[in-house]
C-alpha cells in the first residue's frame, strides 16, 4: 500500500438553512430566505460520499457543530432557560440567531488546512483550523472543529494540530479553500499552493472594491510556518480582485488541483502567466495546466455552475475523475466544455455529475463539502476508524438522518426550542454511532 489522500465531507447539520448570510457568495445571497430542505441536504452530501467511497477512494465523514449555538448566543448577552435564550434572540437580534443556527460547519473545505507528513519538517501531518473571522456565522466555527479532528485524528505520533489563527482580518483564513497541494505521488513531497486575496500589511496592494477578499497572504505564510514546510516547495498566488468582485469568494470556485494537475480558469489569478511558471518550475516541469479560456466558460457561467468547485480525484487505474454539481449538466457552456474535456489531452478522463443542490443554494459545490487529508498506510490506521464510511456507517447514517431531520426549515424555525432538542438529539446519537466521545459537551 502507499500513501494515498482521503476526502473528509461534512455531513450536513439538522439546522440546514437559506439565512442569506454570506455577502460576496451570489448563491447565499440569491437564496436568502428560501426554504431549505435538511434532510434531502443530508442524504445528497452523504450519497455523494458513498459515491466516492465506491469508486474506491478513502472517505470520512466528519459530524456537524451543535446548532443553534446557545453557548454563543449565552456569551453575547442572552440568559434564561434553552427555549428563552432562543425567543429573546429572536425577537430583539434575529440576525444573530440566523447567524448563530447555521449548518455552515458542513463545507469542511473550510474546516483547517492540512499539510501531509511528506511535507513537513517533522514527518507528521499538520492541521490548522479556519479562523474564518470574514463571516460572523463561520467565525465561531475553529474551536469545535479543532475538537473535531483531534477526536478523529488522535494520535500525536502522527497528527499535529495547531491552534486557529488570530482572530482578526489580518489573519483571515478559510483553510483548505485556499489551499492546494501539488505532488507527482501523494507520499512524495508536495508543492503546496496558497491562493490569498489581499495583502493585509500592505493597504494598497490590489484588491476587489465590492466583495471582501477573506484569505490573506499572512495568513497563508503563518500556516505555512506552522506547518514547518519547505520554502522551496511554497508558492503564494494572488487571486485575481476582479473575479472576486464577480462572486469567486474562495480560490476552489476557480480553480481545483490534484497531484500533478491544475484545472484553472483564465482569470483565476493575477500574473497568471508568470506565477504559474514558477509553480512549474517548482513541479520540475510536471504540472499539466489544464487552463479553460473565457471564450470556452464565462466568469459568470463558471460562479453560477461552480465547474472549478468539482473534486479530482485519482482513480484506481491512475487516471483522473471530476466529481462535478448536476448544475453543470444545466449550463450548456459548461457542459459543453465538460464533455469535451476527457478528449484535451490531460489525465482527467472522465466526469461524474452529482445532485448537491441543497448546498450549491448556499454557494457550496462538492468540492466545499470535503477536506482532504494525505496520508501514509500508517497515519491512516491511527485514523479513528468510525469516521471512515464503509457500507455499515453508510447504511446507519442513513437511518439516522431520516429519523432526526425535517424536511423544510424556514427562518422562523429557528427560535424553536423544539427543534433544538431535536439537534441535541441527533447529535446524541451521532455521538455513539461514531464514538466520538464528549465532543459536544463544550457546546451545551
Ligand atoms: O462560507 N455559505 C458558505 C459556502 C462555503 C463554500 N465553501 C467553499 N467554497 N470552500 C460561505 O459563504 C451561506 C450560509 C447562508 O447564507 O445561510 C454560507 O455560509
Amino acid at each position: 500500500m502507499t500513501a494515498l489522500e482521503a476526502n473528509f465531507d461534512g455531513l450536513v447539520g439538522p439546522t440546514h438553512n437559506y439565512a442569506g448570510l454570506s455577502f460576496g457568495n451570489v448563491a447565499s445571497q440569491n437564496n436568502a430566505a428560501a426554504v431549505s430542505n435538511p434532510k434531502a441536504a443530508a442524504l445528497q452530501g452523504l450519497q455523494k460520499a458513498k459515491a466516492l467511497a465506491d469508486l474506491g477512494l478513502v472517505q470520512g465523514m466528519l459530524p456537524p457543530q451543535l446548532r443553534p449555538d446557545l453557548a454563543s448566543l449565552r456569551r453575547v448577552g442572552f440568559a434564561g432557560t434553552d427555549a428563552k435564550v432562543l425567543h429573546e434572540a429572536a425577537s430583539h437580534a434575529p440576525q444573530l440567531l440566523n447567524s448563530f443556527s447555521s449548518a455552515s460547519c458542513m463545507w469542511t473545505a473550510n474546516a483547517a488546512t492540512v499539510s501531509p507528513s511528506s511535507d513537513s519538517a517533522n514527518g507528521k501531518v499538520h492541521f490548522t483550523p479556519a479562523n474564518l473571522v470574514d463571516k460572523l456565522h463561520r467565525s465561531i466555527e475553529p474551536g469545535q472543529t479543532a475538537r473535531i479532528l483531534q477526536a478523529i485524528f488522535k494520535d500525536p505520533a502522527h497528527f499535529q494540530h495547531h491552534m486557529h489563527l488570530p482572530e482578526h482580518p489580518y489573519f483571515g483564513d478559510e483553510g483548505a479553500a485556499n489551499h492546494t497541494r501539488l505532488c507527482h505521488q501523494y507520499g512524495q513531497q508536495g508543492v503546496e499552493l496558497f491562493v490569498y486575496g489581499r495583502k493585509a500589511s500592505q493597504a494598497n496592494s490590489p484588491a476587489p472594491k465590492h466583495f471582501p477578499a477573506r484569505q490573506t497572504l499572512e495568513a497563508s505564510e503563518a500556516i505555512a510556518r506552522l506547518h514547518q514546510l519547505d520554502d522551496r516547495y511554497v508558492h503564494y498566488i494572488q487571486q485575481n480582485p476582479d473575479v472576486i468582485d464577480q462572486g469567486v469568494f474562495h480560490n476552489d470556485v476557480i480553480a481545483v488541483g490534484n497531484q500533478n494537475v491544475l484545472f484553472y480558469h483564465q482569470q483565476a489569478f493575477l500574473n497568471s502567466a508568470s506565477e504559474l511558471a514558477l509553480l512549474q518550475q517548482k513541479m520540475q516541469g510536471d504540472l499539466h495546466l489544464v487552463e479553460v479560456s473565457t471564450e470556452d466558460v464565462s466568469i459568470d457561467a463558471a460562479v453560477r455552475s461552480y465547474l472549478f468547485n468539482t473534486q479530482l480525484v485519482t482513480l484506481g487505474d491512475g487516471s483522473m475523475a471530476l466529481i462535478a454539481p448536476s448544475d453543470c449538466q444545466e449550463n450548456p457552456q459548461v457542459y459543453q466544455y465538460l464533455q469535451s474535456l476527457p478528449e484535451r489531452g490531460s489525465p482527467i478522463k472522465q466526469v461524474k455529475y452529482f445532485d448537491v443542490k441543497q448546498s450549491m443554494q448556499n454557494g457550496g459545490g462538492p468540492a466545499c463539502l470535503r477536506l482532504r487529508v494525505a496520508l501514509t498506510p500508517a497515519e491512516l490506521a491511527a485514523v479513528n476508524p468510525q469516521a471512515l464510511l464503509t457500507d455499515d456507517l453508510y447504511q446507519q447514517l442513513t437511518q439516522w438522518i431520516h429519523k432526526h431531520y425535517r424536511d423544510r426549515l424556514c427562518a422562523t424555525d429557528l427560535a424553536d426550542v423544539t427543534l433544538y432538542q431535536e439537534s441535541c438529539a441527533a447529535l446524541d446519537e451521532l455521538t455513539q454511532i461514531m464514538r466520538l466521545g464528549s465532543i459536544y459537551a463544550f457546546q451545551r
